[in-house]
C-alpha cells in the first residue's frame, strides 16, 4: 500500500494554482493506483509496464502543455513539471516515458513540424496510441552530439538514411523515432522514422542495473528510404535538438523532486517506527541530521524549481536556468536517496522499499539529458563567458 504524502515545509502549495494542485493530486492517485503496485515487479524483472501507457495518455502525461487542437492537456509548464514531479516519485522510467514522448517527440513536431505531421502524429502520440522515441546519442558522440555520423542524402523522391544511435529510451517499442541527422551541407536536421520502413531496426540493450522499467535500444539504419514529408521542415541545427532537451531537463528537474521527497518519506516514516537501543531510530542526532538535510535540500530544490517553472510560463527561462536546476535536483535527490537507504538499514536494499530502485535509477538520470559534468560547465559558460568544453 502506497501512503506516499509529500513534505511541504515552506507552505509551497499555497504558491501553487488551483489547477496545478488538481493535476498533482491526479496524478499522485493515479500513480498510487497504476504505479506502486507493478512497478517493483516491473524492475526486479526489466520489463517495461507497457499497460500503462493508455493511462498516461487518459491522465494528459503525454504532451500536457500541447493544446487542445492537436490533442495535448493545453496546460502551463509548472503543471508539466507538477506530473513530472508524481511519475518520477512512483519512478525514473514511468517519468522517462512521458518526458521523452512529451518533450522529445511531441515537442518537436509542434514546434518544428508542419501543420500536416502535427496533424497526423500529436492527437495519437497525446493518447498513447503511438509512442515515440527520440535519437541524437551514437555510440562515438554522447556529450558532443555535434559530431554526429548519422546522415542523409537528397534522393529526388525521398532521404536515404545511415547511421546509427544509441542509448535511446523507449526505441524497442516506439512506433515512430525522432532522429537527428547530418544532411548532404552537414547540417543536423531532424526527420520522423517509422516503425516499419525497410532497413530500419532497433535492438534492445540488455543487462542494465539501472532504470530497469525503461526500454532502452538502438536505433539502426541501414540506407532506409524517409519519405520527404517526415523531414521537420521548421528548424534546423544542433539548437533544434537541443531545444528540445531544455524541455525535458526542464521536466527532470522537477522528477528529482518527485524522487528525493519519496525517499524522505519513506525514511522519515521507517525511521520514527524502528527501534534500536530502546528508542525510535530517530531520535538519534546522527539519523536527525540526515533527515533535516533531506528536507532542507527539497526545500531549496522547490523554490527554485518553481521559480524556475514561472520563467518557462513567461518563457524567460534560459538554457542555462534549466541545466542548474536538472543538475541540482538530480544531485540532491542521489544523496537524499543514498541517505534513505542508510536509515533503513539492512531493509535499505530490499524491495520491501523503494530506496534502492530510485539509487539505481538516478544512475543513468544523473547521466542522460546532459551529465552531471555536462551541465556545470553550461553553467561555467554562462557566468564567464568562457568555453570550457573545448
Ligand atoms: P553550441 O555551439 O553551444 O550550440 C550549438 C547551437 O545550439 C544552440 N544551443 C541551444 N539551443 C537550444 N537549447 C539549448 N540548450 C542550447 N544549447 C546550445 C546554440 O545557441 C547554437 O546555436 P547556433 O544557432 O549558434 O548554431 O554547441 P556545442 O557543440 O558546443 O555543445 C554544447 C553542449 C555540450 C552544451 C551540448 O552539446 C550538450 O548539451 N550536450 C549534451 C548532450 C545531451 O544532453 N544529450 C542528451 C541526449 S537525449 C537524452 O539523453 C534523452 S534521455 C530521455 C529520458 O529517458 O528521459
Ligand atoms: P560521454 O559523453 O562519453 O561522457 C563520459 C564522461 O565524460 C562523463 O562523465 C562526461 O561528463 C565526461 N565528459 C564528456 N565531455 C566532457 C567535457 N567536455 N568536459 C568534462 N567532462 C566531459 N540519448 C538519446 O539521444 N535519446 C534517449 O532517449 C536517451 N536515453 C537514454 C537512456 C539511458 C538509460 C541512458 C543511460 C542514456 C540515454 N541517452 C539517450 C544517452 C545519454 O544522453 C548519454 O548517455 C549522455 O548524453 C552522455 O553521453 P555518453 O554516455 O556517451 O558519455
Amino acid at each position: 500500500m502506497d501512503l506516499f504524502e509529500s513534505p511541504d515545509y515552506y507552505n509551497i502549495e499555497s504558491l501553487f494554482s488551483e489547477e496545478h494542485i488538481i493535476v498533482r493530486n491526479s496524478t499522485r492517485d493515479w500513480v498510487k493506483r497504476n504505479v506502486s503496485p507493478i512497478i517493483e515487479n516491473a524492475c526486479q524483472s526489466s520489463k517495461f509496464p507497457k499497460q500503462i501507457i493508455s493511462g498516461l495518455g487518459e491522465i494528459g502525461a503525454f504532451g500536457p502543455y500541447i493544446p487542445e487542437k492537436y490533442g495535448g492537456a493545453g496546460l502551463d509548464q509548472i503543471s508539466y513539471g507538477l506530473i513530472m514531479q508524481e511519475l518520477e516519485r512512483g519512478d525514473s522510467g514511468i517519468r522517462s516515458t512521458a518526458s521523452v514522448q512529451s518533450s522529445l517527440v511531441m515537442f518537436p513536431i509542434f514546434e518544428y513540424g508542419s501543420e500536416e505531421q502535427k496533424l497526423k502524429y500529436l492527437p495519437r502520440l497525446a493518447s498513447g496510441e503511438i509512442v515515440g522515441c527520440f535519437g541524437l546519442t551514437e555510440p562515438e558522440f554522447g556529450s558532443n552530439p555535434a559530431g554526429m555520423q548519422s546522415n542523409f542524402t537528397d534522393k529526388g523522391d525521398y532521404y536515404l538514411l545511415n547511421g546509427s544511435k544509441m542509448w535511446i529510451s523507449n526505441a524497442p517499442f516506439a512506433d515512430i523515432a525522432i532522429v537527428w541527422a547530418k544532411n548532404e551541407q552537414g547540417r543536423i536536421e531532424g526527420l520522423i522514422v517509422e516503425r516499419g520502413m525497410e532497413g530500419f531496426s532497433t535492438p534492445k540493450t540488455e543487462n542494465k542495473w539501472s532504470l530497469r522499467a525503461s526500454d532502452t535500444g538502438e536505433l539502426v539504419f541501414d540506407n532506409v528510404k524517409v519519405p520527404k514529408e517526415n523531414l521537420l521542415p521548421n528548424k534546423s541545427g544542433l539548437g533544434a535538438p537541443l531545444g528540445c532537451l531544455d524541455s525535458a531537463r526542464y521536466g527532470i528537474a522537477w522528477g528529482g523532486i518527485g524522487v528525493a521527497m519519496d525517499c524522505y518519506f519513506t525514511a522519515l516514516k521507517y525511521s520514527k517506527e524502528r527501534v534500536q537501543f530502546d528508542k525510535p531510530i530517530a531520535g538519534f542526532q546522527l539519523q536527525q541530521k540526515k533527515l533535516a538535510e533531506m528536507i532542507t535540500e527539497i526545500t531549496k530544490a522547490q523554490l527554485l524549481t518553481l521559480r524556475l517553472g514561472q520563467l518557462k510560463n513567461e518563457k524567460r527561462a534560459t538554457s542555462a536556468q534549466i541545466s542548474m536546476a536538472k543538475r541540482n535536483n538530480v544531485e540532491i535527490a542521489i544523496k537524499i536517496a543514498r541517505d534513505a537507504r542508510q536509515i533503513l538499514g539492512g531493509m535499505g536494499i530490499t524491495g520491501e522499499y523503494p530506496v534502492m530502485r530510485h539509487i539505481m535509477n538516478l544512475e543513468s538520470v544523473v547521466t542522460y539529458e546532459g551529465t552531471h559534468d555536462v551541465h556545470l560547465l553550461i553553467t561555467g559558460l554562462d557566468i564567464t563567458g568562457l568555453n570550457a568544453f573545448k
